[in-house]
């Protein structure tokens, strides 16, 4: 019997910020979008530590890219080793156990199995894992509703909070505990699934065809889903008889799927702000050393009214140099040609630059015209700044893009 307790001590940080959401996941992964994943830290892994955020920081400043590569490499490889804990719950005999054992595609009688029963069963939490899900404690719960507990107790006894994921079965009726405990997921802002059992028996016992039953079925659970003022979760309906048919591989699928957002989306999210502030802080402190007149002096470039020469520099401070870009690409194991821009990617780092990158596009006449012609033309010393603003904006939005790919990369092949 694999069952035991375990007890991980985890912290959580908020989600910081959203405006990396179309850049994360499936499209399928939208309908999720209203659930606020923490990210999930281990407080003895140093995962997203102070000294952590610090050295990304500075890398960031430094113009260190390849450095930033590592960093997010090392954090990557912490993360994908973090436990992720499912919680199983639902009314006392709704096949709670007997789900668990089917997701981990074992048998009732088998060693490890949970054990099952017509009898109450589950008395205490018990974890189980499983080769497919790598990483994952799957937590066989005592089943509500064979006391008369409220679902508010129960949850404080089962210590719901600690869970990442929850999965509300139910079979026979979708009853007014199933909705009260969608309800309670859904003020904590957990992620959660319903799934409906024991298909097998309403097959052989109604009279409607399969589709018109599955249609009935899970209209019923949505309507009750709704009145109870619950948005929808994604529901599966599963016979633990047939692990592999009905919703048991949509099922499969989306816990995937799952795993990996929890997982990492805030994580990105908290990652991309932190190289994000610290860009706009040093595109700050040289937008002060354009105003002051002092990139000659700081920056050492040799005419200031080159834009050529200003690109090549501000580039080098940022990273993103020819150079520094072919060695991300290196450590990314990625062909050079990786952080060439795609349509998209240019487009989202035009947006990121403001009107500074179009400046140069609508300037026709200043490109058509040969660079020393450019170089040798009168600047005012106004246009001169507002030249070289554009080109440091247009330079960080690079950076920016270059980040977000990194860390997007990173991400996806941990
Ligand atoms: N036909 C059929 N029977 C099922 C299915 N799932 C569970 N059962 C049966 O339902 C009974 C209860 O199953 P358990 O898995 O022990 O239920 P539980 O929710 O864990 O119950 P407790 O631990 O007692 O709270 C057992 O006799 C199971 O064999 C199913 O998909 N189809
Ligand atoms: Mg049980």
């Amino acid at each position: 019997m694999s069952a035991h307790k375990m007890a991980m001590p985890t912290c959580r940080v908020a989600p910081l910020l959203t405006n990396m959401e179309e850049e994360v996941g499936s499209p399928e992964d939208k309908q999720f979008k209203y659930f606020s994943d923490p990210v999930l830290i281990p407080k003895d892994s140093n995962i997203l530590s102070v000294e952590v955020i610090d050295r990304i920081e500075t890398a960031v400043a430094g113009g260190k890219v390849v450095e930033v590569v590592s960093i997010v490499k090392e954090i990557v490889q912490k993360v994908s080793r973090t436990t992720i804990k499912i919680a199983v719950t639902g009314d006392s005999g709704n096949g709670m156990s007997s789900f668990i054992n089917a997701l981990r595609l074992i048998g009732h009688e088998e060693e490890d199995s949970a054990p099952t029963g017509v009898v109450r069963t589950t008395q205490e939490p018990a974890c189980y894992s499983s080769s497919n899900f790598p990483y994952v404690e799957l937590w066989d719960l005592p089943g509500l509703g064979a006391t008369a507990q409220s679902v508010e107790s129960y949850l404080d006894e089962m210590q719901i909070s600690t869970y990442d994921l929850i999965i509300i079965i139910a079979s026979e009726q979708f009853s007014s505990n199933h909705v009260k405990l969608a309800q309670a997921m859904q003020s904590m802002r957990k992620r959660f699934y319903v799934v409906w059992t024991k298909l097998d028996r309403d097959l052989s016992t109604s009279a409607l065809a399969e589709p018109q039953l599955l249609q009935s079925i899970q209209k019923n659970i949505r309507e009750n889903l709704q009145n109870g003022q619950v948005r929808e979760p994604p529901i599966f309906l599963v016979s633990v008889m047939e692990p592999e048919f009905h919703d048991f591989p949509k099922l499969r699928e989306t816990l995937q799927k799952d795993l990996t957002v929890i997982k990492y989306d805030s994580l990105l999210g908290t990652l991309y702000q932190t190289c994000e502030d610290t860009i706009n802080k040093k595109v700050e402190s040289i937008k002060k050393s354009i105003d002051a007149d002092n990139l000659q002096k700081e920056f050492g470039i040799s005419n200031p009214d080159n834009p050529m020469e200003s690109q090549r520099v501000f580039q080098e401070i940022l990273g993103v140099d020819d150079e520094s870009l072919r060695q991300v690409a290196l450590k990314m194991e990625k062909p050079d040609t990786y952080f060439s821009m795609d349509s998209k990617g240019l487009q989202r780092y035009q947006q990121d630059s403001g009107p500074l990158v179009l400046w140069y596009d609508s300037s026709t006449r200043f490109f058509s015209t040969s660079l020393d012609y450019i170089v040798c033309c009168f600047f005012s010393s106004n246009r001169r700044y507002r030249q070289q603003k554009s080109i440091l904006h247009e330079t960080a939005g690079k950076a920016k893009y270059i980040l977000r790919k990194i860390l997007k990369e990173s991400i996806s092949h941990p």
